[in-house]
């Protein structure tokens, strides 16, 4: 490793030691201050180059807070920060209502599934270790647990796909792909955001976005967290969600087959997941997936990044068509080295502003696992070196500008430092 690659290696390492707080990472000391689902997944994939015994720690603390049906809740609460360091918080959530006594306080949402892919990659970095700690037994029937709630509880519009219930459970909150099925539902008032005493307002969800986040959480907390999809006003079939699904059920079998289990049942699940993927969400003339919203049967047919993430699928057979439009006009990954978020020739294009448009490290890092695995290493070559020199030059921000490459969002951004320890190794 050449001198400027091993100063890299060393202050990623350094803000992932210091947002660790004991048993998991913040995603960021003061905008994200508790533990996140889909960053734990992430963290665990740069942490176990550093540490795996904390790379395994990051996920069992997560599978800790699993709920008695099987979601594994997109917020784990830190006892120790205080309760209105972040809001939504805690109390707003009110997981000990349905969990009962003995969880951590969570959130009732969940994030997309990424996390079987995390932890049998997490075990091939120390098997040795992982042995000894048991780490996969204990880990694979809660992996189990989660896929089946996922699958049991979530398909509402019973073509085989899960549906993500509120924009932050797809993981890009604010996306544009969400605003037609958001825009319907009537804001909350009375409430008081704290991103913005961390974050520029231009960079973070509008005020109008936030009334409807809270709208919809607070109908899902005062339904008991029931997965009844007439109580849910927004529920869309997001690709997203259900590729890194069926990505983690091609990782379940590899971990069955470890423990000695059968991994017959994952390898079909993945089989049936990639048919309805495709069947349902996959646009042959866009060349990518769209969402499509349960409720009014329409597809959402925007240029997201989501749309794309497929490609993290083994054997999926569009894979040429998702690169194809990668190196077209509306994302320029040869050219650009980084993936924005949204369609550049959208005019809802946004270059700074979180989901609309920035280019994000644990999205660089998907789409770059994908090509390898369809053998495009030329371009996941460009992606590696284009998501390296982005977070030397911004400094591990949560987000950059896909076009100039400056720093957005968060500084010493947990996921960020995460990927870049995983490409360097
Ligand atoms: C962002 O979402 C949270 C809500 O979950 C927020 O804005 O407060 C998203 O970028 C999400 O994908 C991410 O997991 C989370 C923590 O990094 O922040």
């Amino acid at each position: 490793m050449t001198p400027a690659r091993l100063g890299l290696r060393a202050r990623a390492s350094r803000v992932l030691l210091d947002n660790w707080h004991g048993q998991s990472t913040v995603p960021s000391g003061g905008l994200y201050p508790h533990q996140w689902s889909w960053d734990s997944a992430f963290i665990a994939l740069g942490l176990r180059h550093l540490s795996p015994r904390r790379a395994q720690r990051e996920l069992e603390s997560l599978f800790g807070a699993q709920w008695p049906d099987g979601r594994v809740p997109h917020i784990v609460f830190d006892a120790a920060t205080p309760a209105d360091a972040y809001f939504p918080g805690p109390g707003f959530w009110a997981s000990a209502a349905v969990t009962g006594p003995g969880f951590p306080a969570t959130s009732g949402l969940i994030q997309p599934p990424v996390h079987a892919l995390a932890a049998w990659e997490t075990f091939r970095a120390a098997p040795e270790l992982a042995r000894e700690r048991g780490f996969l037994p204990r880990l694979y029937p809660r992996l189990v647990a989660w896929h089946r709630y996922l699958t049991g509880r979530r398909d509402f519009g019973g073509r085989g796909l899960v549906c993500v219930v509120h924009p932050w459970e797809s993981g890009m909150d604010n996306s544009p792909a969400w605003d037609e099925p958001l825009g319907r539902v009537r804001p909350a008032t009375a409430f008081t955001r704290r991103d913005l005493d961390h974050a520029a307002a231009g960079e973070r969800p509008t005020d109008l976005d936030y009334g409807r986040y809270v709208r919809l959480a607070r109908t899902y907390r005062d339904l008991g967290y029931a997965d009844d999809p007439a109580g849910h006003e927004f529920a869309v079939e997001d690709p997203l969600t259900n590729a890194l699904l069926a990505a983690s059920e091609a990782a379940l079998a590899e971990i069955a087959a470890e423990l000695g289990h059968d991994p017959a049942p994952h390898l079909a699940e993945l089989a049936r997941l990639t048919a309805a993927l495709v069947d349902v969400l996959f646009d042959e003339g866009d060349g990518c997936f769209h969402a499509r919203d349960v409720h009014s049967g329409q597809v959402l047919r925007l240029g997201s990044v989501g749309g794309l993430v497929p490609l993290v699928v083994p054997g999926l057979p569009v894979a040429d068509a998702l690169v194809k439009t990668m190196l077209g006009p509306r994302f320029r990954l040869g050219e650009l080295g980084l993936p924005p978020s949204f369609d550049l020739t959208d005019g809802r294009f946004e270059p700074a502003r979180y989901w609309r448009g920035p280019a994000w490290f644990n999205i660089g890092w998907l789409l770059w696992h994908g090509l390898r695995l369809h053998g495009e290493d030329e371009l996941a070559g460009t992606v590696r070196a284009g998501l390296l020199s982005a977070a030397d030059d911004a400094g591990f921000r949560e987000y950059v500008d896909p076009l100039t490459r400056s720093g957005h969002g968060a500084h010493d951004f947990s996921w960020t430092a995460a990927v870049v320890l995983d490409l360097l190794e």
